[in-house]
Parts: C-alpha cells; structure tokens; sequence
C-alpha cells in the first residue's frame, strides 16, 4: 500500500531490504557498527565487505543511537547505506520513542544531502532491540510523514517489513495517518 503526503509517497511492501532498488538502503546497526545479525548480517552480506571496511576506515568511533552515518553500497543495488541506530527496547521510559524518530530523521536528512530521490527503510529496533512493533510503526510513519511535510523529499519513501506481522503493523498506522490528513 502507499499513501501521498505533500510530494511524498510513503510506501509499504513485504520483503527483503537488500533486493530494494532504491538510491538509498537503511541499516538497523548498532552504535560499534560492529556488524551483527538480523538486517545488519544480511545486508553486510549482501554488499559485500567493502562495506565493514568503509565503517572501520570512516566512523571508528561508531556511531551514537538516534544518528545514522552514511557509507557506499558496495554490491547492492543502492548508491548508499545509510547505518542507522534504533535504541534497545528498555521499557519506554528511556527515551526510546525519540531516539528511534531521530533515527528515522537522521536517515531522512542524509537522503537529502545524498541527494535521494527514494529510500527503503527497514523496521529498526523491532528486532534484536525488541521495541514494541505497533509503537515502532507509529513513531516511524509519522516522523517520515512530518518530514515529507516539512521537506518535500525524498519522493519515494518506502518500508521493507519482513514478515506478515510487521507488515500489518505497519498497514494499521500508515490508514489512520492517511484518514487524519483526510485521505480516506
Ligand atoms: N529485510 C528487511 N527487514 C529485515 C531483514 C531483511 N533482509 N532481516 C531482518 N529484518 P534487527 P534491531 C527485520 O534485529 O532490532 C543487529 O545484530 C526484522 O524482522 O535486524 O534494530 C545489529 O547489529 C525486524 O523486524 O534490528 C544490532 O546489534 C527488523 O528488520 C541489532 O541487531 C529489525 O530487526 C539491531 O537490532
């Protein structure tokens, strides 16, 4: 399904991240960009490691949760990783809410910089990170659709769930975001 916001579509598809042909692909890492399981494991796979080389060579420090840095896309059919760092699920009260919308922006005003016109964004933290699937596809569908608002860009903004779950998660909150902004 999508849905348009000003000049944005915000779109949502079943699937695998790294198959998306999109200018840009989002990495859930974590804040050693040390590699791990999950999107991380499969997307490193996927690009090749030129990528890991790149994160050691550019951001030895990692970088902290609620940022995201950008890489090349080594064998992907993407310009660039954007490696984005959702927090650790610690019961709401940590802040968990705005470091994953920080995150989600962060991605969103590299895309700008990087001169995106589409991005494919996984559901960070609701993994490994355990952040609850219906919150995680609140805080992120409406930051995305506060940014598209604010912004104008990137065109395609497009969420690449997994499995049926997330999907349907996902699908629940982008229908009530589009009936309050009159979409019905
Ligand atoms: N395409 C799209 N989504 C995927 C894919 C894929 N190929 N594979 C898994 N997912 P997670 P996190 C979904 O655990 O919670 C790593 O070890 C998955 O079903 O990948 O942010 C990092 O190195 C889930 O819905 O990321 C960090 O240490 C979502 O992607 C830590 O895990 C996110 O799950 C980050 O944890």
């Amino acid at each position: 399904m999508f849905v348009q916001f000003g000049k944005c579509q915000i779109e949502l598809v079943q699937g695998d991240i790294t198959l998306q042909e999109v200018d840009a692909i989002v990495n859930a890492a974590n804040s050693r960009l040390a590699g791990g399981g999950g999107v991380d494991g499969a997307i490193h796979l996927a690009a090749g490691p030129v990528l890991m080389e790149e994160t050691r060579r550019r951001y030895p420090d990692g970088c902290p949760t609620g940022s995201a840095v950008a890489t090349s896309a080594g064998r992907l059919m993407a310009k660039h990783v954007f490696h984005a760092v959702g927090p650790v699920w610690g019961g709401g009260h940590r802040k968990e809410r705005e470091l994953l919308s920080s995150a989600y922006e962060a991605c969103l005003n590299l895309a700008i910089e990087h001169n995106c016109e589409s991005i494919a964004f996984p559901a960070i933290s609701t993994g490994v990170y355990r952040f609850p699937k219906d919150q995680a596809a609140e805080v992120s569908l409406s930051t995305t659709r506060d940014f598209c608002l604010d912004h104008g860009r990137p065109q395609l903004i497009r969420f690449v769930l997994f499995d049926e779950g997330s999907y349907g998660a996902f699908a629940r909150v982008l229908e009530d975001l589009a009936t309050a902004d009159g979409q019905s």
